[in-house]
């Protein structure tokens, strides 16, 4: 009888013998990389979709003949752990490692075909030795630099929050009103890429058109001019602007500038100017409320001389909508076609010039105009179209000396500096003189101390007076260590290097192993890493080379984003969450165990908030991995969210108990190489054929779902073969057993154990191939297709095929007629007669 539970225990038992992880002979290469967790403590269901999707991918690719690359490591640093050390009066490694160890376990027994021999942790030294030094590079190279920044302080813990941690303005456990503190920080010089970063992005063919938006976006290339306007009566000043359409210059009728302006100088003593720019700062932070507060402004009595309108001149407004940080933070304001300076023109009543005709301001969209309309009021531009009007504009500007091309980009250095115990020590010593400078190469690594057994406020590094203060080497001078430590971001934009090499103490890496497997060629994540994480880890291969290690510059070849885990929320009529496994149904409805009637609510990503998770583990020894893992690759497409439900897993265990014990029942014996020649002349030999090239192309594809579900449809095919005919019984069950294998290998170990020699694991067992058939001489038959009992079309088809088959057939020959044929209620079949698909 089906036990996963014992089968899949022997099976991990028997890979774990085997060394399953060695990389041998000279094949293709393939590297298959998860998203590397961070260590909570357990494992969650987002983990056993992402992890399940790349071991399917990792043991397909294997079956192929190729040298698959699949490791595992540990994203180790961050607050979670200081946080719980603080809670638990612990201290965050040996939280950390406890953690690894628990999760390592619960990723075994999912059954992943995993390198473990090349496991590695961020938080170790092996690991942030090198990070130190790459910082190093970077810092000799011009791509770190230190500059004031505003952080979140609270005054109560002495500490620095994260955003996230800064709840309606008070500190998450303090519960104090959090100040704003400028602080010394170091940033990384991502925005010296931006370009390459932006253009490279079209070359990503791999990757999800949406992930690559998002990129676009947060890098922000805008393409336009810069131009200065002449203060009136003040020679020495001139306003320069960035705008994007620079042809609607007639339309200009005010100057806007950000609150920090260095015109803002001249107005140090306004009480009304402080008054307007305290209130302007106190958003500018926030990009969210800076673009939905109401449109304020304080009137300079300045004027600047229209560029092209003689004795025009323009008033200057401090406008609380112009970014301090983002162009040169000054625009011009043009109210007849830019939704944000009409509304402030209204409010202050400052002429509105319509330039392009037709064009109308909408109350939703900021621009509106497109390169093609028509130019007006606006000289020697009129009738010109938009797009024609733009490149002429930009000509005179900079014949004229009022300006020039400029590009701009939204994407902004990166601040790595976290005033934070748990993280990578920067590498950077205070000198007693004022100097500022790298450790010496021969101090490092710079480790980190003990954690305190009783913490005081603030950052545990700087509250260390020992570990802090120490003498220079190099000079003899005394000095103070950094006492920041890196963003964990930093950790993972080169962790996927460090994993072609992870056991070289003498270096990062060896870069001939770096090119031996980079790029990636297959990166599963969630969307949640659609900007930063990617963005960052591009940059970092970048910088790297700048500082002359020769990586390939674009770190991951093709990009899978896997969706969110559902499930459905339940909660009593007070509004309280109640856990799946709480709930039971009964005639219609729900009730919690002591029958209190409970509500059922949206199906949505599961959370701890909410209550919907269910624990893999619990899943893992109830079911089984095999039956998790099918369930999670059958239910939807990878990059959609998934719908999980008890109902799913326990139809999936069904199907694999049945399958199962039947096989053990027919004494199935596995083949691991066709024995049968003529398969024209088996139909069911000649249906598991077809299904090889089928099932193939969907995982190739990563069509996971459908890929289940043929294979379950040629199971209920093969159902019906007399086991009596015992060759092609087991040919077809075989070959069965190894096209379902990278989704349930315990399952096709267990039933290719008995024939295979002691030390062979049916991962060794080449992937089948689908036999190209002549099948020109098969009797041919016509079927009638119809929709909704009316007939759309005749088929002249090969005569016995099944239902889907013919389905086929038609989305080959009538694409056309496809979309037609979708969402049908049910479809009737008679086989060589009829096909009607009923709405
Ligand atoms: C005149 C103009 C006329 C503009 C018009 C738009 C429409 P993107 O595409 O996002 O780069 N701008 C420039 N600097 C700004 C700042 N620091 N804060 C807020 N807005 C700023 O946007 C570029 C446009 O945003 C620029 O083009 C400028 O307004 C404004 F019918 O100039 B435009």
């Amino acid at each position: 009888m089906y036990n996963p539970k014992k089968i899949e225990s022997e099976c991990q038992k028997f890979w774990e013998k085997l060394k399953f992880d060695q990389i041998t002979g000279e094949k293709k290469k393939y590297y298959v990389l998860e998203m590397f967790p961070y260590p909570s403590g357990n494992i969650h269901m987002g983990h056993v979709r992402n992890y399940t999707i790349g071991d399917v991918i990792a043991r397909f690719y294997k079956s192929n003949n190729y040298n698959v690359l699949h490791p595992m490591g540990w994203d180790s640093f961050g607050m979670p752990a200081e946080n719980a050390a603080m809670i638990n009066k612990t201290d965050p490694k040996s939280w950390t490692e406890k953690n690894i160890k628990n999760m390592k376990a619960q990723l075994k027994k999912m059954g992943l075909d995993i390198n473990w021999d090349r496991e590695l942790s961020t938080s170790s030294e092996d690991y942030y030795k090198h990070q130190q030094k790459i910082f190093i590079e970077f810092f000799n190279r011009g791509l770190v630099y230190r500059k004031d920044s505003e952080v979140n302080w609270d005054p109560v813990d002495k500490t620095v929050l994260a955003n996230e941690q800064v709840i309606d303005g008070k500190g998450w456990r303090s519960g104090a009103n959090i100040e704003t503190k400028v602080l010394s920080q170091w940033f990384l010089k991502i925005s010296n890429f931006s370009e390459e970063l932006f253009e490279d992005l079209k070359g990503l063919k791999g990757w999800p058109e949406k992930v690559k938006i998002m990129q676009n976006n947060w890098i922000g290339k805008s393409e336009g001019c810069e131009i200065n306007f002449q203060l009136v009566g003040d020679i020495n000043t001139k306003i320069k602007v960035f705008t994007t359409r620079p042809e609607t210059i007639f339309g200009a009728t005010f100057i806007g500038l950000s609150y920090n302006h260095p015109i803002s100088k001249r107005f140090e003593n306004s009480p009304d100017f402080l008054k307007f720019a305290k209130g302007v700062k106190k958003i500018a932070t926030k990009r969210k409320l800076f673009d939905k507060a109401e449109k304020e402004g304080f009137f300079t009595s300045l004027y600047v001389n229209h560029p092209f309108i003689k004795d025009y001149k323009i008033p200057v407004y401090f406008v609380n909508y112009v970014l301090s940080d983002y162009g040169t933070g000054a625009v011009f304001g043009c109210p007849g076609h830019d939704l944000r300076d009409n509304v402030f023109a209204k409010k202050y009543n400052i002429p509105i010039k319509v330039v392009i005709k037709n064009s109308k301001i909408s109350e939703n969209k900021p621009t509106q105009s497109s390169d093609n309309e028509i130019m007006t009021n606006s000289a020697e531009l009129n009738n010109l179209s938009v797009k024609d009007a733009r490149k002429k504009i930009i000509v005179q500007i900079e014949e004229m000396g009022f300006g020039t091309k400029k590009i701009t980009f939204k994407l902004k250095d990166w601040g790595v500096s976290r005033q934070r115990f748990w993280g990578c020590p920067i590498p950077i010593l205070y000198l007693e003189d004022g100097t500022v400078q790298t450790v010496p190469e021969e101090d490092l690594p710079i480790l980190l101390p003990e954690y305190p057994k009783d913490p005081s406020p603030g950052n545990p590094l700087d509250n260390n007076e020992q570990w802090k203060n120490v003498k220079c080497k190099v000079t003899g001078l005394n000095a103070t260590r950094e006492t920041d430590t890196l963003d964990t971001f930093v950790d993972s934009s080169w962790y996927f290097l460090r994993f072609c090499d992870p056991n070289n103490n003498k270096k990062i890496f060896d870069i001939d192993k770096v090119n031996h497997w980079m790029p990636v060629d297959q990166y599963i994540g969630g969307i949640e890493h659609a900007i930063l994480h990617l963005l960052y880890s591009r940059f970092f291969m970048r910088a790297l080379k700048l500082c002359g290690y020769n990586v390939p510059i674009e770190p991951f070849k093709n990009l899978l984003t896997q969706g969110m885990v559902n499930h459905e929320t339940f909660r009593t009529i007070d509004n309280i969450w109640v856990e799946p496994k709480d709930v039971e149904y009964i005639k219609n409805k729900y009730y919690t165990k002591n029958g209190i009637e409970i509500i059922k609510g949206k199906s949505v990503k599961m959370s701890k908030s909410k209550k919907n998770t269910v624990n893999p583990e619990e899943i893992i020894n109830q079911y089984g991995a095999d039956t998790a893992r099918l369930f999670m690759m059958a239910d939807s497409p990878p990059e959609r969210d998934l719908e999980w439900s008890q109902s799913g897993i326990r139809a999936t265990f069904k199907y694999l108990k049945k399958i199962f014990n039947f096989l053990k029942k027919s004494n199935f014996i596995f083949i691991p190489k066709s024995s049968i020649h003529n398969l024209k002349a088996n139909k069911e030999a000649l249906l598991t054929n077809d299904y090889i090239g089928k099932i193939t192309s969907d995982i190739v594809n990563h069509r996971f779902n459908t890929a289940v579900a043929k294979i379950r449809q040629l199971s209920n095919e093969l159902l019906k073969i007399n086991s009596k005919n015992k060759e092609l019984f087991n040919h077809c069950w075989s070959i069965f057993v190894r096209l379902i294998y990278p989704f349930t290998p315990h399952f096709s170990e267990e039933m290719a154990r008995p024939t295979l020699k002691n030390n062979v694991s049916i991962s060794k067992i080449p992937w089948p191939s689908e036999e190209l058939i002549d099948k020109s001489n098969f009797e041919n038959v016509n079927i009638v297709v119809q929709l909704n009992g009316k007939k759309k079309l005749v088929l002249n088809i090969e005569k016995g095929l099944g239902k889907d088959q013919v389905t086929e057939v038609i989305s080959k020959i009538k694409p056309d007629l496809m979309p037609e044929f979708k969402n049908t209620k049910r479809v009737i079949f008679i086989q060589d007669k009829i096909i009607n698909f009923v709405k």
